[in-house]
């Protein structure tokens, strides 16, 4: 931390996003920072000249409910958020390759949008609130970029490997006077956000360690009895209420008993609706986000404070998965191969507790992991939950075998990137099912034992990693040991 007199005032000077003095004040050089970024990188591409050529993004817009006239809460795009932080929809921002500069253009709202809007901003306004260079009206984008004597646009055009929806490419009164490339720019930014800043950094710190003492507040709170949406409902108000975040990152998820082996709980026709039995266990996958910056964290528990000895054989064969990657992942190492060492130790384990038996490699190579764990290691993290960059071109394509082909990336650890580490043990019937009768699985599965746990739902532990120049920054600070956690919720103050 600098302390002299002169960086303190020329940080208060800056502009900032902030809720209220108690949150995090996150400067708009963050931003600035991400298109100077963006545009040196462009510059290293041989095949784009500089001169002349701007990067053309496209805001988020409103989005009706329906055909009423009440909107979805609008949460910025973001691609736009990453290199602009503008919290209005409807804008368009551009930037000169060669230098890296900026123009936001605005939408030219009819002065009486100040009756529900209350004064608007004039384009000086939005320079000094956003730090950009320029700022002109939507309607003036062809001239403008003409004036500049743009010669080349870079628009966004690209497949989310996750969801595989496209991008929202681009589109202007008059682009057609203007020379269009739509396939550079969407991996060069993919790359660039994979990546974060030290500013980054500090965001997705504050929303994670916010988000973490939401969680740690959750398990004083709930007890036998407790609905899951109260569980819900007391995240969302910590997180607003404590730390200025106005949306989750996704949907809480907050299965307690055999809701926790539901991956997706909390879904509409499921809407953490049940009341939390004595002897349940909890899984609550929840997020805050904050000025765009995800956070994405499960904490498992019982809910009554004290595990059972089946609770505990399996919530600790989870967490010896999670401290094995936790320990062996870096820089070089394929996320692949952690993916593999979470399902081996987890499995080892099981064996260990009585529910699995042979050979843990074989076990591997009969699809067995996938059973227990249908989903990925991890994913990477950022302006989105689930973020950009896991498939580049250039990059380890999506693996085919049981388990791994669900992972959200298969690359090469570097420094800078944020991931989770969310190993789960689940106990879904319909795979199990499918297990039991396939002799290939079946022969590993002590089929007594199994009985016990069906139906108790099931465990995952998530935490949100930074890769370090020699291993992984656990940025998740909840009570993770059996110990620790029971410690915890006797602590609770009623
Ligand atoms: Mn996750």
């Amino acid at each position: 931390m600098e302390n002299n007199m002169a960086s303190v005032t020329s940080k208060e000077l800056e502009s900032c996003f902030q809720r209220g003095n108690h949150t995090l004040k996150v400067p708009m050089s963050l931003f600035r920072n991400n298109r100077e970024r963006l545009a040196a990188r462009i510059r290293t591409n041989a095949k784009v000249p500089h001169a002349g050529t701007f990067v053309i993004l496209e805001g988020g817009v409103e989005i009706p409910f329906n055909d009423t006239d009440i909107n979805w809460p609008f949460r910025q795009e973001s691609f736009f958020q990453w290199s602009f932080g503008v919290e209005e929809p409807g804008c368009y921002g551009a930037i000169d390759v060669a230098t890296g500069s900026s123009i936001l253009f605005v939408p030219r709202l009819p002065e009486e949008y100040g009756i529900w809007q209350g004064k608007l901003l004039s384009l000086e306004d939005f320079k000094k609130r956003y730090a950009v260079n320029e700022v002109r009206y939507t309607d003036e984008i062809a001239a403008v970029l003409k004036s500049k004597q743009v010669t080349l646009l870079l628009t966004l055009r690209g497949q989310n490997s996750d969801s595989g929806l496209e991008t929202k490419e681009a589109v202007f009164d008059g682009i057609d006077q203007f020379n269009v490339d739509n396939h550079t720019l969407y991996p060069e930014i993919c790359e660039c956000r994979v990546i974060k800043t030290p500013q980054e950094i500090e965001v997705l710190e504050y929303v994670i360690k916010l988000s973490s003492d939401a969680h740690k507040s959750v398990m004083q709170m709930v007890k036998p009895g407790t609905a899951e949406f109260q569980a819900e409902s007391a995240f969302l108000h910590y997180v607003y209420s404590v730390g200025g975040c106005r949306h989750a990152s996704y949907q809480c998820i907050c299965g307690s008993g055999q809701n926790s082996s539901i991956l997706h709980y909390g879904h509409a026709g499921a809407p953490n609706n049940k009341i939390i039995n004595d002897g349940d266990m909890c899984l609550f996958d929840m997020g805050g986000n904050y000025c765009g910056y995800a956070a994405d964290i499960t904490c498992s528990f019982p809910v009554n404070g004290k595990f059972t000895e089946d609770q505990k054989m399996i919530y600790n064969a989870v967490l010896a998965a999670r401290d094995a990657v936790m320990n062996q992942a870096k820089p070089g190492v394929a996320w692949t191969d952690m993916h593999l060492l979470a399902n081996k130790t987890m499995l080892t384990s099981l064996k260990e507790g009585g529910l699995l038996t042979g050979d843990v490699d074989k076990m591997i190579e009969s699809g067995l992991h996938a059973v227990f764990q249908p989903h990925g290691l991890g994913h990477f993290m950022g302006l989105d939950v689930h973020d950009v960059g896991g498939y580049l071109p250039g990059h380890p394509e999506r693996p085919t075998a049981p388990g791994l082909k669900k992972l959200r990336t298969s690359r090469i650890l570097k420094p800078g990137m944020v991931l989770t580490i969310e190993p789960g043990c689940y106990f879904i019937d319909c795979l199990l099912d499918a297990a039991l009768n396939d002799p290939n699985q079946s022969k590993f599965i002590v089929a007594e034992k199994l009985k016990k746990f069906r139906g108790q739902g099931g465990v995952r532990i998530e935490d949100d990693v930074l890769v370090t120049e020699t291993g992984v920054k656990n940025l998740t600070d909840v009570p993770r040991t059996v110990e620790e956690i029971e410690k915890w919720m006797a602590a609770k103050k009623n």
